[in-house]
Protein backbone atom coordinates (compact mmCIF):
# COMPACT_ATOMS: atom_id res chain seq x y z
CA UNK A 1 0.00 0.00 0.00
CA UNK A 2 1.22 3.20 -0.80
CA UNK A 3 1.30 5.32 2.52
CA UNK A 4 1.39 8.97 1.20
CA UNK A 5 -0.64 10.36 4.08
CA UNK A 6 0.19 9.82 8.16
CA UNK A 7 -0.17 11.86 11.10
CA UNK A 8 2.57 11.31 13.48
CA UNK A 9 3.54 12.57 16.86
CA UNK A 10 7.08 14.16 17.43
CA UNK A 11 8.30 15.01 21.05
CA UNK A 12 11.52 16.46 22.16
CA UNK A 13 13.31 14.67 24.92
CA UNK A 14 12.43 15.69 28.15
CA UNK A 15 15.74 17.48 30.45
CA UNK A 16 17.07 15.02 33.24
CA UNK A 17 16.22 16.19 36.71
CA UNK A 18 18.80 17.91 38.80
CA UNK A 19 20.15 16.36 41.51
CA UNK A 20 20.05 17.10 45.02
CA UNK A 21 23.44 15.90 47.65
CA UNK A 22 25.76 17.25 50.01
CA UNK A 23 29.05 16.58 49.55
CA UNK A 24 30.44 14.42 52.08
CA UNK A 25 33.53 12.56 52.69
CA UNK A 26 36.77 11.40 55.13
CA UNK A 27 37.21 15.27 55.94
CA UNK A 28 33.97 16.56 55.36
CA UNK A 29 31.11 15.48 57.37
CA UNK A 30 28.50 18.18 56.10
CA UNK A 31 29.86 19.47 53.32
CA UNK A 32 28.00 22.17 50.83
CA UNK A 33 25.51 20.97 48.12
CA UNK A 34 26.78 19.43 45.43
CA UNK A 35 23.91 18.11 43.25
CA UNK A 36 24.55 18.43 39.44
CA UNK A 37 22.13 19.78 36.56
CA UNK A 38 19.92 17.52 34.65
CA UNK A 39 21.24 17.28 31.02
CA UNK A 40 18.97 18.61 28.39
CA UNK A 41 16.66 16.52 26.47
CA UNK A 42 17.36 15.81 22.94
CA UNK A 43 16.14 18.25 19.83
CA UNK A 44 14.15 15.82 16.92
CA UNK A 45 14.55 17.19 13.39
CA UNK A 46 13.49 16.14 10.10
CA UNK A 47 15.52 16.44 6.68
CA UNK A 48 14.67 15.08 3.47
CA UNK A 49 16.52 12.37 1.48
CA UNK A 50 16.76 11.27 -2.06
CA UNK A 51 17.28 7.22 -1.01
CA UNK A 52 13.41 6.99 0.51
CA UNK A 53 10.89 7.33 -2.01
CA UNK A 54 7.74 6.57 0.33
CA UNK A 55 6.42 7.50 4.11
CA UNK A 56 5.74 3.20 4.12
CA UNK A 57 8.20 3.72 7.40
CA UNK A 58 5.13 5.66 9.18
CA UNK A 59 2.77 2.70 8.33
CA UNK A 60 3.11 1.71 11.93
CA UNK A 61 5.83 3.79 13.71
CA UNK A 62 4.00 6.91 14.54
CA UNK A 63 5.52 7.92 17.40
CA UNK A 64 9.17 9.96 17.15
CA UNK A 65 10.77 10.50 20.84
CA UNK A 66 14.17 12.48 21.21
CA UNK A 67 16.44 11.01 23.95
CA UNK A 68 15.66 12.17 27.63
CA UNK A 69 18.37 14.12 29.14
CA UNK A 70 19.92 12.12 32.03
CA UNK A 71 19.47 13.25 35.79
CA UNK A 72 21.98 15.61 37.32
CA UNK A 73 24.44 13.16 40.38
CA UNK A 74 26.28 13.56 43.14
CA UNK A 75 29.67 15.40 43.24
CA UNK A 76 28.18 18.51 40.82
CA UNK A 77 28.10 16.18 37.84
CA UNK A 78 25.56 16.88 35.32
CA UNK A 79 23.77 14.73 33.54
CA UNK A 80 24.41 13.45 29.82
CA UNK A 81 22.05 15.80 27.31
CA UNK A 82 20.22 13.72 24.83
CA UNK A 83 21.91 13.07 21.87
CA UNK A 84 19.62 14.84 19.21
CA UNK A 85 18.22 13.09 16.17
CA UNK A 86 16.44 13.09 12.79
CA UNK A 87 13.94 11.37 11.16
CA UNK A 88 13.90 11.65 7.34
CA UNK A 89 11.56 11.70 4.70
CA UNK A 90 11.58 12.14 1.09
CA UNK A 91 11.92 15.46 -0.96
CA UNK A 92 8.42 16.40 -1.44
CA UNK A 93 6.74 15.59 1.87
CA UNK A 94 4.62 18.45 2.94
CA UNK A 95 4.59 18.82 6.52
CA UNK A 96 1.76 20.15 8.41
CA UNK A 97 1.63 21.23 12.22
CA UNK A 98 -2.02 20.01 12.91
CA UNK A 99 -2.30 22.19 16.35
CA UNK A 100 -0.81 25.70 14.20
CA UNK A 101 -2.36 24.84 10.94
CA UNK A 102 1.15 25.65 9.01
CA UNK A 103 2.75 23.72 6.67
CA UNK A 104 5.87 23.69 4.67
CA UNK A 105 7.59 21.23 2.11
CA UNK A 106 10.72 19.43 2.42
CA UNK A 107 12.49 20.38 -0.67
CA UNK A 108 16.45 19.78 -1.49
CA UNK A 109 17.21 23.26 -0.35
CA UNK A 110 15.50 23.18 2.85
CA UNK A 111 18.35 20.83 4.92
CA UNK A 112 18.01 20.29 8.76
CA UNK A 113 14.55 21.25 10.27
CA UNK A 114 13.76 21.26 13.99
CA UNK A 115 10.46 19.90 14.72
CA UNK A 116 10.56 19.58 18.81
CA UNK A 117 13.13 21.13 20.46
CA UNK A 118 14.54 18.70 23.85
CA UNK A 119 13.64 20.30 27.32
CA UNK A 120 16.43 22.21 29.49
CA UNK A 121 17.84 20.24 32.05
CA UNK A 122 16.70 21.18 35.74
CA UNK A 123 19.47 22.82 37.56
CA UNK A 124 20.71 21.01 40.78
CA UNK A 125 21.17 21.78 44.52
CA UNK A 126 24.49 23.35 44.17
CA UNK A 127 22.73 26.07 41.92
CA UNK A 128 20.66 27.59 44.47
CA UNK A 129 23.23 28.26 47.06
CA UNK A 130 23.62 31.73 48.18
CA UNK A 131 24.95 33.44 51.31
CA UNK A 132 21.97 32.87 53.33
CA UNK A 133 20.97 29.41 51.92
CA UNK A 134 24.28 27.61 52.32
CA UNK A 135 22.35 24.14 51.86
CA UNK A 136 19.46 24.50 49.92
CA UNK A 137 17.11 21.36 49.78
CA UNK A 138 15.71 21.24 46.44
CA UNK A 139 16.65 21.45 43.11
CA UNK A 140 14.61 21.69 39.69
CA UNK A 141 13.06 18.79 37.62
CA UNK A 142 13.91 18.40 34.02
CA UNK A 143 11.18 20.32 31.35
CA UNK A 144 9.37 18.29 29.02
CA UNK A 145 10.17 18.39 25.42
CA UNK A 146 8.18 20.11 22.80
CA UNK A 147 5.01 17.84 21.29
CA UNK A 148 4.56 18.33 17.58
CA UNK A 149 1.55 16.73 15.95
CA UNK A 150 2.61 16.27 12.25
CA UNK A 151 0.30 14.97 9.31
CA UNK A 152 3.18 14.18 6.79
CA UNK A 153 1.51 13.90 2.85
CA UNK A 154 3.81 12.67 0.33
CA UNK A 155 3.66 14.31 -3.56
CA UNK A 156 5.58 11.92 -5.78
CA UNK A 157 8.28 13.80 -7.40
CA UNK A 158 8.14 13.27 -11.40
CA UNK A 159 8.43 15.17 -14.56
CA UNK A 160 6.15 13.86 -16.55
CA UNK A 161 2.38 12.67 -15.58
CA UNK A 162 0.22 10.00 -17.37
CA UNK A 163 -3.77 11.05 -17.03
CA UNK A 164 -6.43 9.93 -19.11
CA UNK A 165 -9.20 7.69 -18.44
CA UNK A 166 -9.57 4.38 -16.89
CA UNK A 167 -8.22 1.58 -19.18
CA UNK A 168 -6.97 3.71 -22.38
CA UNK A 169 -3.28 2.02 -22.07
CA UNK A 170 -1.40 4.37 -19.73
CA UNK A 171 0.25 2.07 -17.87
CA UNK A 172 0.70 -0.15 -21.26
CA UNK A 173 2.76 3.41 -22.24
CA UNK A 174 4.51 3.57 -18.74
CA UNK A 175 6.12 0.01 -19.61
CA UNK A 176 7.04 1.07 -23.29
CA UNK A 177 8.60 4.40 -22.64
CA UNK A 178 10.20 3.26 -19.45
CA UNK A 179 12.17 0.29 -17.34
CA UNK A 180 8.82 -0.01 -14.75
CA UNK A 181 6.58 -3.09 -15.05
CA UNK A 182 3.37 -1.97 -13.81
CA UNK A 183 0.06 -4.21 -13.60
CA UNK A 184 -1.93 -3.71 -17.12
CA UNK A 185 -5.39 -5.51 -17.72
CA UNK A 186 -8.27 -5.06 -20.05
CA UNK A 187 -10.47 -3.70 -17.36
CA UNK A 188 -10.73 0.19 -15.60
CA UNK A 189 -8.98 0.83 -12.90
CA UNK A 190 -6.23 -1.95 -13.08
CA UNK A 191 -3.70 1.03 -11.36
CA UNK A 192 -5.02 1.37 -7.71
CA UNK A 193 -1.93 3.18 -7.11
CA UNK A 194 0.42 5.68 -8.61
CA UNK A 195 3.73 3.69 -10.27
CA UNK A 196 6.79 5.60 -11.22
CA UNK A 197 9.18 4.93 -14.12
CA UNK A 198 12.29 6.54 -15.75
CA UNK A 199 13.02 7.61 -19.14
CA UNK A 200 16.26 9.06 -19.72
CA UNK A 201 16.25 11.23 -16.60
CA UNK A 202 12.86 11.84 -16.31
CA UNK A 203 10.56 10.13 -14.11
CA UNK A 204 7.24 9.50 -15.55
CA UNK A 205 4.32 8.99 -13.13
CA UNK A 206 0.97 6.81 -13.74
CA UNK A 207 -1.69 7.32 -12.15
CA UNK A 208 -5.19 5.23 -11.70
CA UNK A 209 -7.40 6.27 -14.09
CA UNK A 210 -9.99 9.62 -14.32
CA UNK A 211 -13.88 9.50 -14.50
CA UNK A 212 -16.22 12.27 -14.59
CA UNK A 213 -16.91 13.15 -11.05
CA UNK A 214 -13.73 12.00 -9.67
CA UNK A 215 -13.19 15.46 -8.06
CA UNK A 216 -16.41 14.38 -6.02
CA UNK A 217 -14.81 11.07 -5.04
CA UNK A 218 -16.10 8.82 -7.91
CA UNK A 219 -14.00 6.41 -9.06
CA UNK A 220 -11.06 6.02 -7.31
CA UNK A 221 -11.08 9.91 -6.92
CA UNK A 222 -8.94 12.53 -7.60
CA UNK A 223 -6.33 12.16 -4.62
CA UNK A 224 -3.71 10.89 -6.71
CA UNK A 225 -4.01 13.75 -8.55
CA UNK A 226 -1.72 15.58 -6.22
CA UNK A 227 1.06 13.04 -7.44
CA UNK A 228 1.16 15.20 -10.82
CA UNK A 229 1.19 18.56 -9.16
CA UNK A 230 4.89 19.02 -9.42
CA UNK A 231 4.98 18.10 -13.15
CA UNK A 232 5.99 19.43 -15.99
CA UNK A 233 4.33 17.97 -18.46
CA UNK A 234 1.32 15.77 -18.60
CA UNK A 235 0.40 13.13 -20.79
CA UNK A 236 -2.83 13.05 -21.65
CA UNK A 237 -3.86 9.47 -23.22
CA UNK A 238 -6.95 9.24 -25.44
CA UNK A 239 -8.19 6.00 -26.45
CA UNK A 240 -8.10 5.79 -30.36
CA UNK A 241 -10.53 3.29 -30.86
CA UNK A 242 -13.36 5.71 -28.63
CA UNK A 243 -16.03 7.39 -30.29
CA UNK A 244 -16.13 10.35 -28.02
CA UNK A 245 -12.71 12.14 -28.44
CA UNK A 246 -14.05 15.15 -27.61
CA UNK A 247 -15.78 14.38 -24.46
CA UNK A 248 -12.80 11.87 -23.24
CA UNK A 249 -11.07 14.59 -23.62
CA UNK A 250 -13.09 17.06 -21.47
CA UNK A 251 -13.90 14.96 -19.21
CA UNK A 252 -10.34 14.39 -17.54
CA UNK A 253 -9.31 18.52 -18.47
CA UNK A 254 -12.55 19.70 -16.42
CA UNK A 255 -11.50 17.08 -13.35
CA UNK A 256 -7.62 18.79 -13.66
CA UNK A 257 -9.41 22.14 -13.23
CA UNK A 258 -11.58 21.44 -10.51
CA UNK A 259 -8.67 19.55 -8.47
CA UNK A 260 -6.17 21.90 -9.25
CA UNK A 261 -6.27 24.93 -12.11
CA UNK A 262 -2.57 24.94 -12.14
CA UNK A 263 -3.03 21.57 -13.41
CA UNK A 264 -4.66 22.32 -16.15
CA UNK A 265 -2.22 25.09 -17.05
CA UNK A 266 0.33 22.30 -17.52
CA UNK A 267 1.97 21.66 -20.77
CA UNK A 268 0.44 18.91 -21.93
CA UNK A 269 0.61 16.49 -25.15
CA UNK A 270 -1.96 14.31 -26.43
CA UNK A 271 -1.70 11.02 -26.83
CA UNK A 272 -4.33 8.86 -29.28
CA UNK A 273 -3.30 5.12 -28.11
CA UNK A 274 -3.58 2.16 -29.66
CA UNK A 275 -3.38 3.14 -32.52
CA UNK A 276 -2.96 -0.41 -34.33
CA UNK A 277 -6.58 -1.24 -33.42
CA UNK A 278 -7.48 1.55 -35.62
CA UNK A 279 -7.04 1.44 -39.61
CA UNK A 280 -4.88 3.77 -41.13
CA UNK A 281 -7.42 6.82 -42.34
CA UNK A 282 -9.97 6.26 -39.66
CA UNK A 283 -6.73 7.27 -37.06
CA UNK A 284 -5.83 10.22 -39.43
CA UNK A 285 -9.45 11.68 -39.19
CA UNK A 286 -9.20 11.04 -35.29
CA UNK A 287 -6.02 12.69 -35.06
CA UNK A 288 -7.35 15.46 -36.81
CA UNK A 289 -10.28 15.90 -33.86
CA UNK A 290 -7.67 15.77 -31.38
CA UNK A 291 -5.59 18.50 -32.84
CA UNK A 292 -8.32 20.40 -33.42
CA UNK A 293 -8.31 20.35 -28.83
CA UNK A 294 -5.18 20.34 -28.69
CA UNK A 295 -2.62 20.98 -31.74
CA UNK A 296 0.27 19.24 -29.78
CA UNK A 297 -0.87 15.59 -30.36
CA UNK A 298 0.33 12.13 -31.66
CA UNK A 299 -0.31 8.72 -32.15
CA UNK A 300 1.21 5.27 -30.33
CA UNK A 301 1.30 1.89 -30.17
CA UNK A 302 2.82 0.11 -27.42
CA UNK A 303 3.37 -2.80 -30.00
CA UNK A 304 4.90 -0.51 -32.54
CA UNK A 305 8.43 0.62 -31.44
CA UNK A 306 8.65 3.33 -34.25
CA UNK A 307 5.75 5.32 -32.22
CA UNK A 308 7.22 4.77 -29.49
CA UNK A 309 10.66 6.67 -30.76
CA UNK A 310 8.40 9.37 -31.64
CA UNK A 311 6.28 9.51 -28.54
CA UNK A 312 9.98 9.74 -26.56
CA UNK A 313 11.59 12.88 -28.46
CA UNK A 314 8.33 14.67 -28.30
CA UNK A 315 8.37 14.00 -24.94
CA UNK A 316 11.93 15.17 -24.54
CA UNK A 317 11.07 18.14 -26.90
CA UNK A 318 8.23 19.33 -24.63
CA UNK A 319 10.34 18.72 -21.14
CA UNK A 320 13.19 21.18 -22.76
CA UNK A 321 10.17 24.01 -23.84
N1 LIG B 1 -3.76 -3.31 -29.03
C1 LIG B 1 -3.30 -2.51 -28.08
N2 LIG B 1 -3.74 -2.68 -26.81
C2 LIG B 1 -3.26 -1.84 -25.87
C3 LIG B 1 -2.33 -0.81 -26.15
N3 LIG B 1 -2.06 -0.14 -25.03
C4 LIG B 1 -2.78 -0.74 -24.06
N4 LIG B 1 -3.51 -1.75 -24.55
C5 LIG B 1 -4.43 -2.62 -23.79
O1 LIG B 1 -5.42 -1.81 -23.18
C6 LIG B 1 -5.80 -2.37 -21.91
C7 LIG B 1 -5.66 -1.34 -20.84
O2 LIG B 1 -4.30 -1.04 -20.66
P1 LIG B 1 -3.68 -0.38 -19.34
O3 LIG B 1 -2.31 0.01 -19.68
O4 LIG B 1 -3.90 -1.25 -18.16
O5 LIG B 1 -4.62 0.89 -19.24
P2 LIG B 1 -4.65 2.01 -18.10
O6 LIG B 1 -5.02 3.30 -18.74
O7 LIG B 1 -3.40 1.99 -17.30
O8 LIG B 1 -5.87 1.51 -17.24
P3 LIG B 1 -6.26 1.87 -15.70
O9 LIG B 1 -5.05 1.69 -14.87
O10 LIG B 1 -7.30 0.89 -15.38
O11 LIG B 1 -6.76 3.28 -15.73
C8 LIG B 1 -4.90 -3.60 -21.72
O12 LIG B 1 -5.60 -4.73 -22.10
C9 LIG B 1 -3.75 -3.35 -22.67
O13 LIG B 1 -3.12 -4.54 -23.11
C10 LIG B 1 -1.89 -0.67 -27.52
O14 LIG B 1 -1.08 0.20 -27.90
N5 LIG B 1 -2.42 -1.54 -28.42
MG1 LIG C 1 -3.12 1.67 -15.39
Amino acid sequence: MLTDDVVILVRGGSGGNGAVSFRRNGQTAKGGPDGGNGGKGANVYVEGRDDITLLSQFQYKKEIFGQDGGNGEKQNKYGKNGQDSVFYVPFGTKITDLAEGKSFDIEKESGKILIAKGGEGGRGNNEFKSSTVQAPRYRELGQKGEEKKLRLELKLIADVGLIGLPNVGKSSLLQALTNAHPKIGDYPFTTLEPNLGVLEHLIIADIPGLIKGASEGRGLGDKFLKHIEKTTVLLHCIDSTSQNLQSDYKTVRDELRVYNPALSSKRELVVLTKSDLTDKDKLDEKLKIVKKLNKNSTCVSVIDDKSVEILKAKILELIKK
